[in-house]
């Protein structure tokens, strides 16, 4: 397994310059930076150069993470949305191609977080979504990219909530390149059970998000780790292990992580940058057995 870490750990927006970042998870000893996918379309040459070779030069793999909005939903009924969704993965691919990034993950197949205010149609949204994560896997194919249809806690999507809805979509999406992705914050929520879960996933699990129930750093909280760890070599997962912890308030992101109290009191960078190293040495004790 190869262990990376969600730049957003440190940041308030879904954008940042992503080059400092590989810097310092190079330091702090991981193997990869997941990095938002939302600026990457319009990045400039010198953009992707800089950034392609900063992680060269500090050994970092890059994956990247996107939830769409609304108007990037290649699973959305209205037609105009689909084609708007289509043209901004056509360019993300391309910018994702020249950075040799080869895993995009998050509620590919939908939109996030969905606005539950309005009615939904499962059903209908599930035959939208897989057509057009079938679209987005065509897309994406010709830079050996893989997409990672993340399992979302109910508060968040309707349409994959479980490991098994996840692998009942991939199966009926029947695209190479298209895999589940688990992440232990909304499997807690939604699992009878974490190895079970991670079982029904088997071969097909693409990529692995880990959190507390609190989204703090794995090692602070009372997820069942070794569980965790232990399913995963069982079905011999040799992907990579993303940690997505969010407690820092402020901007975007406390917005949509609904962020409302000081989950760590007095964070500052060298706090982040430690506990960070600390759950990183944790996960790989939990999960290499
Ligand atoms: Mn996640």
């Amino acid at each position: 397994m190869k262990y990376g870490i969600y730049y957003a750990y440190w940041e308030k927006e879904w954008e940042a310059d992503y080059v400092p970042y590989v810097e310092k998870v190079a330091s702090l000893g991981f193997d990869a930076l997941e990095i938002g996918a939302k600026p990457l379309p319009e990045y400039t040459k010198e953009q992707i150069a800089a950034l392609k070779s900063s992680a060269a030069a500090n050994g970092i793999s890059l994956t990247a993470g996107y939830g769409p909005s609304y108007e990037h939903n290649i699973g959305a009924k209205d037609e105009r949305i689909r084609m708007n969704a289509k043209e901004w993965f056509k360019r993300l691919f391309d910018v994702m191609g020249e950075l040799g990034i080869h895993h995009l993950g998050g509620a590919l197949y939908s939109y996030w977080p969905v606005d539950f205010s309005h009615p939904v149609n499962k059903e209908e949204d599930w035959k939208y979504s897989v057509e057009g994560t079938r679209i987005l896997a065509d897309m994406a194919a010709p830079y050996d990219i893989q997409l990672g249809m993340e399992v979302l806690n109910r508060f968040e999507n309707h349409l994959l909530n479980s490991s098994e809805e996840g692998v009942r979509f991939v199966k009926e999406v029947d695209k190479e390149n298209v895999k589940v992705m688990l992440d232990t914050f909304h499997m807690n929520i939604e699992e009878d059970n974490f190895a079970e879960a991670i079982d029904t996933a088997g071969g097909l699990l693409g990529h692995f998000h880990t959190g507390e129930c609190n989204r703090k750093v794995p090692g602070q909280g009372r997820m069942p780790w070794k569980e965790i760890g232990d399913a995963l070599r069982k079905i011999n997962y040799d992907g990579y292990v993303v940690m997505e912890p969010f407690v820092r308030r402020g901007g975007q992101i406390e917005k949509d992580i609904h962020i409302w109290r000081e989950i760590r009191s007095g964070i500052t960078d060298e706090m982040l940058d430690k506990e960070a190293r600390e759950a990183l040495l944790f996960e790989r004790e939990m999960f290499e057995g």
